[in-house]
């Protein structure tokens, strides 16, 4: 009897230690919506070793890409959660959740990609953040997502061209006021449903920068891009917020390190893989044209701003700030 309870003991004290081994190693799941040959998965695993070696192993992270997590909203709500640890998030769709972030889905609210970095470095990045962690998506770093542009069967060069035309959108208002004020039909939907409904005649065209219009093959069922640039929306490495609190200061500057590192490299390959992302679509056959003059798509975003901001007056600090940033 008491040889059969120690036996008992030990095997439970052992487990102890196992358990607490176990614990020791964090093992983090992180959610991406791309795949191969997107410049972010390339980031999101450079990501995954560089916290490894910054916590020397203690969070092991597993990076799970093509949005097989779920959907974009479904991943952020599980972030926020801590069913997931980690996104690599576009803040278009955390704008509906997070008030501050949809500074940035505002169409021409930033002047260009070097612009909307500096915002993002300023006080209005600070509040848009500090905004994200409060709801438990806390971003780590920002990465370049470049323009947003639409593509349809025909080119686009006005406004009046996308009248009549149905357009998807991501999930948020304002890109649905945005498509209205045009006087098309916007169709908010999923990332993993847009290529279907292009090919199949659901929607007639849709909007997203050279990466995605790429890897996704949403290039082969369409035939013309118009270079609008109506949305420069930046994208995140978050974390959820009670994760990240609860490591040590040392932890935590471990992961922010890494994650500031991976932005970089997401960077550098943003830039030559979005140039090489149009040469190809452009070699298989799509028109790309440009827009002489965007001051018509401009225009016709007046009424979008003073609706939004009718309904959000709290907001008007936030646009003055990103406005008036050199
Ligand atoms: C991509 C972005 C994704 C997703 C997608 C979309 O450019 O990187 O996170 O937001 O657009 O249109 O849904």
């Amino acid at each position: 009897m008491v040889k059969k309870i120690s036996a008992t003991l030990l095997g439970a004290i052992a487990g102890c230690f196992l358990v607490t081994g176990v614990a020791s190693a964090a093992e983090w799941r992180a959610w991406n919506i791309h795949n191969d040959g997107h410049p972010n998965t390339a980031a999101m695993d450079r990501f995954a070793e560089l916290i490894d070696e910054a916590t020397k192993g203690e969070i092991k992270l597993q990076v799970f890409h093509g949005g097989v997590l779920g959907s974009q909203p479904d991943a952020l709500e599980q972030v926020r959660l801590g069913a997931i640890e980690i996104g690599n998030f576009n803040l278009g769709p955390i704008g509906p959740m997070v008030k501050e972030a949809n500074l940035v889905s505002l169409p021409f609210i930033f002047k260009s990609v070097p612009h909307m970095f500096r915002v993002l470095d300023g006080e209005a990045g600070q509040t848009i953040a500090g905004a994200m962690a409060e709801a438990g998506v806390m971003p780590l770093a920002w990465v370049d997502a470049g323009a947003r542009s639409f593509y349809s069967q025909k080119p686009i060069n006005t406004p009046a061209d996308v009248e009549g035309l149905k357009i998807r959108v991501m999930n948020n208002d304002l890109y649905t006021s945005m498509i209205s004020a045009m006087g098309g039909n916007p169709s908010p939907m999923a990332f993993s449903e847009v290529q279907q409904a292009l090919k199949t005649g659901v929607v007639d065209g849709a909007e997203n920068n050279f990466p995605s219009f790429k890897n996704v093959g949403h290039y082969e069922v369409t035939t013309h891009y118009s270079l609008s640039e109506h949305l420069i929306i930046p994208e995140c490495i978050c974390v959820n917020t009670a994760k990240f609190n609860a490591l040590s200061e040392e932890m935590q500057a471990a992961v922010r390190g890494a994650a500031e590192e991976a932005a970089l490299y997401q960077r550098e390959l943003w830039a030559v893989q979005s140039e090489q992302a149009r040469k190809d679509v452009e070699a298989a056959g799509i028109k790309v044209n440009e827009i002489a003059d965007k001051g018509p798509f401009q225009d016709a975003m007046v009424k979008v701003y003073e609706d939004y901001l009718a309904a959000n007056p709290d907001m008007a600090a936030l646009v003055e700030m990103a406005q008036s940033t050199e």
